[in-house]
């Protein structure tokens, strides 16, 4: 199916819904997980995404996701993000749910936003809950910052490798996957579960599902249309048609 037909599809649905990955903020310069050069080329992820890697190591982590919410915090939202945003105002019923942690969906403008793996701004304490600013992280440049509240360490508000995803996020995600007419895969790997098995929620329930990626993934086989290309490019193109 070509992008026309997609475009037709999209025209006479009320029920859309987008999983997006690292590919879609990639244009940003923001970079990939698993990209050649990517994030993970230089460290595994279990020793930076994960709870044992910040409990052994817990000024590297935080002095890798300070590096990261500085890259985030000087990159804006890329033609692909934007796209979105207009998609959404076109459906009636739309759901775009994130892998992504770089908050860059929102800042391009879009509403109903399912953040699977947190968000690099925001960041909770170890012991109490309590939750800091992005104002207040922003005063630590490499060192662990500490709770306001009681004086122990926070961590950055992100599921890391063996963590379980917010339950309510979690359900709302494979909800809108299992009820939609039309999913489109934009810029993942589609490799890390649970997030991977959307596309298959939406495919088992009778959706059409598309993939907009640079190159074939795991979920290539099973979708109805693969659109090759950056998707700073393919998602305009795509709205551009409706
Ligand atoms: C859980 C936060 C369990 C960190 C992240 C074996 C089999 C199946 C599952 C597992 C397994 N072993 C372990 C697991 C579980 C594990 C998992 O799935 N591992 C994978 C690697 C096998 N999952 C978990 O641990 C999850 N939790 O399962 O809990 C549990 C159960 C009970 C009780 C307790 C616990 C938690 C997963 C969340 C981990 N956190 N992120 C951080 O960001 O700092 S995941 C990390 O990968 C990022 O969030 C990232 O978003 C995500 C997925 O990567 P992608 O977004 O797809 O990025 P990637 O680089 O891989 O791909 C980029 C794609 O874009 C490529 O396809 C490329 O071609 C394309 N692209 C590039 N440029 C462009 C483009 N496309 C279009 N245009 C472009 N310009
Ligand atoms: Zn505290």
């Amino acid at each position: 199916m070509g992008l026309e037909s997609l475009a037709q599809s999209l025209k006479n649905s009320t029920r859309v819904a987008v999983l997006t990955g690292a590919g879609i903020s990639a244009e940003s310069g923001v970079p990939t997980f698993r990209d050649p050069g990517g994030i993970w080329a230089k460290f595994r992820p279990e020793e930076l995404a994960s709870m044992d890697a910040f409990l052994s190591h817990p000024e590297r982590v935080w002095e890798w996701y300070h590096m990261r919410r500085k890259t985030v915090h000087e990159v804006k939202p890329n033609p692909g993000h934007e796209a979105l945003v207009q998609l959404e105002k076109l459906i009636p019923e739309f759901q775009l749910i994130t892998q992504n942690v770089d908050d860059l969906h929102k800042r391009a403008g879009q509403k109903n936003i399912l953040e699977l793996h947190g968000n690099l701004t925001r960041s909770y304490c170890v012991s109490c809950g309590e939750p800091a600013s992005p104002e207040y992280l922003n005063q630590f440049e490499k060192e662990i910052p500490i709770c306001p509240a009681c004086g122990d360490k926070l961590r950055p508000d992100i599921i890391w490798f063996g963590e379980m995803l917010n339950p309510d996020i979690l359900n709302s995600a494979i909800e809108a996957a299992r009820n939609c007419e039309v999913f489109l895969v934009a810029g993942t790997s589609a490799l890390v579960y649970p997030a991977a098995g959307l596309p298959l929620e939406a495919l088992n329930k009778g959706a059409q599902v598309f993939e907009f990626n640079l190159e074939e993934t795991a979920i290539s086989h099973l979708v109805h249309g693969h659109f090759p290309g950056p998707c700073g490019e393919s998602l305009p193109q795509l709205l551009s048609l409706l």
